[in-house]
C-alpha cells in the first residue's frame, strides 16, 4: 500500500520501463523531474518541444541528453500534437503536460482520429498528502471537467476509484461535496450527491466503495466537526476521495492544500487509453516527479 507519495518512487520496477512523451518539455522543473525519474529507472523519456531551449536547460540542470530522443517542434500546439501522436502509435505508454496549456493538450488528446479516447469520460484526479490528515486524500475533478452532470460525476468517481485502488486503498470512501448536508432543490450539487449515494448503494462503484453526501468539506475530513454537528456517516472524517461538483471548487481546494497546507501532490488524467500526467506549471519539482511515478504505475497496470 502507498502511504505517502514518496512511496511511489520505491515501487519495484519490472524490466520494461514505461516510455513517457513530454509535451513542451522546455521547462526547468519538468526536465529536472523527468531526469530524476529516468535516474530512478521509472521511465524512458521522449521530449517534444523547442530543441535549443531543451538543450540549454539540460546544460543548466546537468542532464545528459545523449540517450534521450528529443523532437524539435515549432510551437506549443505542434509539441502537443506530436507528443500525443507518439502515444497514439505506441512509441510511448503515457503522456505528460510540460509548458503547454492544459486545454491545448487535452484538445489534442480528445481528437477522435488519435484513437486515445475510450467510451469513458476523461477526468482529472489529484492525490495529496496533507500533514494535517491521517492518509492520502484524492481530489476530483479540479482540472478537466468544468461543470459535470450526474452521469459524468459517476464516471469521475469511477476514474478516481481506479487510482485509489491502484495505490492500495480499500475500502474507498467517497465524499460528494456540496455546501450543506441537506438536499436543497436550489443546489444541484446536493441533489446529485444524493443520487450518487443511491447509485453507490445499487453497487455501480463496486462492493469495495462507500459513497456519502451531500456533505460540506469539514464533515468529509474532520471527525470533530462531524461530532459537533451530529452528522453520522461511515465516511465522515475519514474520506479518501473528495468529489467536487465543479472545477472551481476542485481547483480552490487543491490550491489551498498546496499553498496553505503545504501538501505534496501528484496529478493525473484518467479515462483515456493511457494516463496523462497533468500538474500545474507552478507546481514544484517534487509534485512533477510524484506525478510521473504515479502515471508510470498506472500505465504499467494497464499494460500488464
Ligand atoms: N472526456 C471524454 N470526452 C470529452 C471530454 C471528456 N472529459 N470533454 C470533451 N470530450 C469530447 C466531446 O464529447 C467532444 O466529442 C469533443 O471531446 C470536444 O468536446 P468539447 O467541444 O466540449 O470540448 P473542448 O475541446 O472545447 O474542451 C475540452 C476541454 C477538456 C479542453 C475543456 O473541457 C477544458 O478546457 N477544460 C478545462 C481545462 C482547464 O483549463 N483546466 C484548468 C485547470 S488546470
Amino acid at each position: 500500500m502507498v502511504r505517502c507519495l514518496e512511496d511511489l518512487l520505491n515501487i519495484p520496477n519490472p524490466n520494461i520501463k514505461m516510455r513517457l512523451a513530454v509535451a513542451a518539455a522546455e521547462d526547468s522543473d519538468v526536465m529536472k523531474a523527468v531526469n530524476e525519474a529516468k535516474k530512478l529507472d521509472i521511465i524512458e523519456p521522449i521530449l517534444f518541444g523547442n530543441k535549443s531551449k531543451i538543450e540549454e536547460i539540460a546544460i543548466q540542470i546537468g542532464m545528459g541528453l545523449e540517450n534521450i530522443e528529443v523532437c524539435d517542434c515549432a510551437d506549443l500546439i505542434e509539441s502537443a500534437e506530436k507528443a500525443v501522436g507518439s502515444v497514439s502509435i505506441g512509441n510511448a505508454q503515457f503522456l505528460m503536460k510540460g509548458l503547454v496549456d492544459t486545454s491545448i493538450l487535452l484538445k489534442a488528446v480528445l481528437k477522435k482520429e488519435r484513437g486515445l479516447r475510450t467510451d469513458r469520460l476523461l477526468s482529472h484526479v489529484m492525490v495529496y498528502s496533507p500533514k494535517t490528515y491521517h492518509k492520502l486524500l484524492f481530489l476530483t475533478d479540479g482540472g478537466m471537467n468544468i461543470s459535470p452532470n450526474l452521469k459524468e460525476k459517476e464516471q469521475i468517481i469511477m476514474n478516481a476509484i481506479e487510482v485509489a485502488r491502484a495505490l492500495g486503498v480499500s475500502p474507498v470512501k467517497i465524499a460528494c461535496l456540496a455546501a450543506k448536508e441537506k438536499v436543497d432543490d436550489k443546489m444541484e450539487a446536493t441533489i446529485d450527491a444524493a443520487n450518487l449515494v443511491k447509485r453507490g448503494k445499487e453497487g455501480i462503484f463496486g462492493n469495495d466503495s462507500i459513497v456519502g453526501g451531500p456533505m460540506a468539506l469539514d464533515l468529509a475530513v474532520s471527525k470533530e466537526a462531524s461530532r459537533i454537528k451530529r452528522y453520522e456517516s461511515q465516511i465522515a472524517g475519514d474520506t479518501d476521495i473528495l468529489m467536487v461538483p465543479n472545477i472551481e471548487m476542485g481547483n480552490g481546494i487543491g490550491k489551498t492544500l498546496t499553498y496553505m497546507a503545504q501538501a505534496e501532490s501528484a496529478g493525473i488524467i484518467m479515462g483515456a487509453k493511457i494516463p496523462i500526467v497533468l500538474v500545474s506549471r507552478a507546481d514544484e519539482f517534487k509534485s512533477k516527479l510524484y506525478s510521473i511515478a504515479l502515471g508510470s504505475m498506472i500505465a504499467r497496470n494497464s499494460n500488464a
